[in-house]
C-alpha cells in the first residue's frame, strides 16, 4: 500500500505547480504540545476517509469540523491533505488556516523539497515526515529544509527499527510514533507502550493512530506521551467538541 501511494506522490509531485506566495507559519506545534490545555496534548485530525476505513465521514465539512475541535480544546489541528487514498485537499488546509488560531498540520507523504515548498504556501504550521518513506539521510534533509522555512515536523515511526535508525542519524523535536501495522492496518498502544523508553528526553513524543477511550489516554500519558494525534473516534463523533469531551 505504502510503495502504492509513493508512486502517486512521485506523479503529482513532477506535476506540482507553486504559486508565487509563502505564508509565513505562525503557531508552533512543540509549544502547543508542551503546554496542553488537558493533562495530554490533543492534535485532532480532519479526515474524511481512509485506504483501511473507506469514507468514514458523509457529512464532510472540512471547516466546520476544525472549529469544532477549537471550541472543544485541542491543541493543534493535523489536516490530511492527500487526494488519492484519503480524499483530503490542500485547500482544506488553507480554509482552515483562515478560520482557527492552533496550529495546523499538513498530513501526507512529503518525500521532495518541493512538497516543502507547496506547504509553505497553502498556510500549513507543521508537517508529517514518515520514516521508511525515503531513505533516512533524504528524511533529515527534509527535515532541515522545512524547518529552515519555519515548518515544524512530526517525524513519524511504526517500529522499533526504524525508530533506532532515525535517532542514529537524527533527533527530531517532536517524535510521532504509529500503533498502526501497516500491514494488517491494525492498531496496538503496546507499540507506543514499547518505543516510549527508546524516545530521548528531549524529544516530544506523540502517540498516533487506535485512540479511543480515556483509558487510552492514560495508558499513553503513563509512558511519557506529550500528545495524542486522533482522526477516527473524533470524525466519527456526534460533534467535534462531543468527541472531544467524551
Ligand atoms: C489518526 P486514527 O486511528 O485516530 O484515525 O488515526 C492518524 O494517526 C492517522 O490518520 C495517520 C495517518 C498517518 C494518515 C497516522 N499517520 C500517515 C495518513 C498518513
Amino acid at each position: 500500500m505504502l510503495e502504492k501511494i509513493l508512486e502517486t506522490k512521485r506523479l503529482e509531485i513532477a506535476n506540482l505547480m507553486l504559486s508565487e506566495q509563502v505564508i509565513v507559519p505562525t503557531f508552533s506545534l512543540y509549544e502547543a504540545l508542551k503546554e496542553p490545555n488537558r493533562s495530554i496534548g490533543l492534535i485532532a485530525e480532519v479526515k474524511k476517509a481512509s485506504p483501511s476505513k473507506g469514507i468514514i465521514c458523509e457529512q464532510f465539512e472540512p471547516i466546520s469540523i476544525a472549529k469544532g475541535y477549537q471550541e472543544g480544546g485541542a491543541d493543534a489541528i493535523s489536516v490530511l491533505t492527500d487526494e488519492m487514498y484519503f480524499q483530503g485537499h490542500r485547500d482544506y488546509l488553507s480554509a482552515i488556516k483562515k478560520e482557527v488560531s492552533l496550529p495546523v498540520m499538513r498530513k501526507d507523504f512529503i518525500i521532495d523539497k518541493k512538497q516543502i515548498d507547496e506547504t509553505v504556501r497553502i498556510g500549513a504550521d507543521a508537517m508529517l515526515l514518515i520514516v521508511g518513506t525515503v531513505p533516512i539521510d533524504q528524511l533529515k534533509e527534509l527535515y532541515e529544509y522545512a524547518y529552515s522555512l519555519g515548518l515544524e515536523c512530526l517525524v513519524e515511526v511504526h517500529a522499533k527499527e526504524e525508530l533506532v535508525e532515525l535517532l542514529t542519524t537524527f533527533t527530531p523535536k517532536i517524535i510521532g510514533v504509529n500503533n498502526r501495522n501497516l500491514k494488517t492496518f491494525e492498531t496496538t498502544l503496546t507499540q507506543t507502550e514499547e518505543m516510549a523508553k527508546l524516545i530521548p528526553e528531549g524529544s516530544l513524543f506523540v502517540s498516533e493512530s487506535g485512540i479511543h477511550h480515556t483509558s487510552d489516554l492514560d495508558r499513553v500519558k503513563k509512558v511519557g506521551a506529550a500528545g495524542v494525534l486522533v482522526g477516527e473516534s473524533l470524525m466519527r463523533a456526534s460533534s467535534p467538541e462531543a468527541g472531544i469531551a467524551a
